[in-house]
């Protein structure tokens, strides 16, 4: 084992205190005006009504329906139960197309039902499924394609749209990132036969837990409504099969008070956006991703390829350098949903098909906003980097030696 040089000591890798002395995660919640949430929760335990479709979640409805301009609302306790009650009121069967670079809840939700999974490859350049793949993965058993807005960018619609209508397909969309988020001009949420927004306390919008689902086809809202609610028709009166993918009250009381500080949360996201951008100038081998400013950006990922032939380190020394330093980066969706199980033992040579999922899921870091990081914060990590490259050789050699350990 190498010992680290002077210059490399100012690294917590080798040894120093760490940059941060509070860990900066990905994904620290947003979070609003907490009088108010503290008085919806004390109006929700005076009235004594927690759950099953409480006043407070017929407002999160309507007022999202509005936000985004879709005809049907419904919320529920998470986006991944949304994804499975949206798959199974669309009808889907038999086999749905899904990107592989993406959450692992986007295949589980079909899997979990017995609907397999089928995995397409990405768009380098947007990280969203790619339409033209898609195509080729269409069999007479596939009855669906289920594709997500990576990092809150939407896919090509159109194309998707366009490939759904003439092979017969029902398209949906993992809309999880993409709360506040608009493709030409229109709010992601109306867009195929329905989307799912999450409310996870990491998104940019939350509900400590939750979700909605949107659709603007009645028969399909009606559908969803009643799986929300055990099929659930009146009292004692079960019509439909169901499950309990209800939202509590608590949720969409946090939920609405969020969506009153939706302009402050991407202001303090596209500041801490433009910081990043400040802090990676010029620095080769480094691409953090576009957000297009014509477009509602909701900024909440800060998203950074790597290319270690350019850069001097690999994406994984550099995350190893940064957790040293408090920095909690994410190597979001490494290795790819086809390598998870599981998928990589029911296809085990699914990754021949994904080379652009498995290069560039090697190469992602995301890195920490929200309103719970500062621009100067931004700007010491930037630091962190830069210091990092200057002494690369030691770094790969502190590394190993940590991986080694
Ligand atoms: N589709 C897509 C495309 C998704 O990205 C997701 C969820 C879903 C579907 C499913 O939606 P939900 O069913 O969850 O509504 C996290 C989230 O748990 C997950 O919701 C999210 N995607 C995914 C991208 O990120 P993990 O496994 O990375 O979680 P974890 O526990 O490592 O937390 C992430 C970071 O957030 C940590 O650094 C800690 C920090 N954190 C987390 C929580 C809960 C906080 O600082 N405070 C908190 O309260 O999945």
């Amino acid at each position: 084992m190498n010992p680290p040089s002077s210059q490399s000591k100012s690294l917590a890798i080798a040894g120093a205190a760490p940059a941060f002395g509070e860990k900066l995660h990905v994904g620290r919640p947003n979070i609003g005006n907490r009088e108010r949430l503290m008085s919806r929760l004390h109006e929700m335990l005076d009235r004594r009504w927690l759950s099953n479709n409480g006043p407070l979640v017929q407002e999160l409805e309507q007022r999202i329906a509005r936000f985004v301009g879709v005809k049907h609302v419904i919320a529920v306790c998470n986006a991944t139960v949304g994804l499975e009650i949206a798959i199974r009121a669309a009808g889907v069967q038999g086999e749905v197309i899904v990107p592989a670079y993406t959450f692992v809840a986007t295949a589980h939700a079909l899997q979990w039902q017995g609907v397999t999974p089928v995995f397409a490859d990405m768009d380098p350049a947007t990280h969203n499924i790619d339409a033209s793949m898609v195509e080729r993965h269409i069999t007479p058993k596939t009855s669906g394609i289920l594709a997500t807005h990576v990092w809150g960018r939407p896919c090509d619609v159109e194309a998707l749209s366009e490939i759904a209508d003439r092979r017969g397909l029902k398209l949906l969309f993992d809309a999880a990132h993409a709360f506040g988020c608009s493709h030409r001009g229109r709010m992601v949420g109306g867009f195929g036969l329905a989307e799912v927004f999450s409310f996870h306390a990491t998104k940019f919008l939350n509900s400590f837990e939750g979700g909605a689902i949107c659709t603007n086809d009645a028969d399909m809202a009606q559908r969803i409504r009643l799986m929300t609610n055990f099929g659930f028709a009146g009292f004692d009166n079960v019509i439909h099969i169901g499950t309990n993918g209800k939202m509590t009250e608590a949720a969409a009381a946090m939920a609405v008070t969020s969506l009153e500080s939706v302009d402050e949360f991407i202001s303090v996201n596209q500041a801490n956006y433009s910081a990043y951008v400040r802090a990676f100038n010029q620095l080769p081998g480094f691409r953090l991703i576009r957000y297009d400013p014509a477009e509602r950006n909701n900024y909440q990922y800060v998203v950074v390829e790597v290319d270690e032939a350019e850069a001097g380190l690999s994406r994984d020394e550099l995350v190893a350098v940064l957790h040293a330093e408090n920095v909690l980066a994410r190597k979001y969706f490494w290795p790819g949903v086809h390598r998870m199980e599981p998928y990589r033992s029911l296809f085990p040579h699914a990754g021949l098909l994904l080379p652009r999922t498995e290069s560039i899921a090697a190469r992602i870091m995301v890195l920490p906003t929200g309103t719970a990081v500062s621009e100067a914060d931004i700007e010491r990590i930037g630091m962190l980097i830069r210091s990092a490259l200057d002494q690369r050789d030691e770094v790969r050699e502190l590394v190993r030696n940590q991986s080694r350990a």
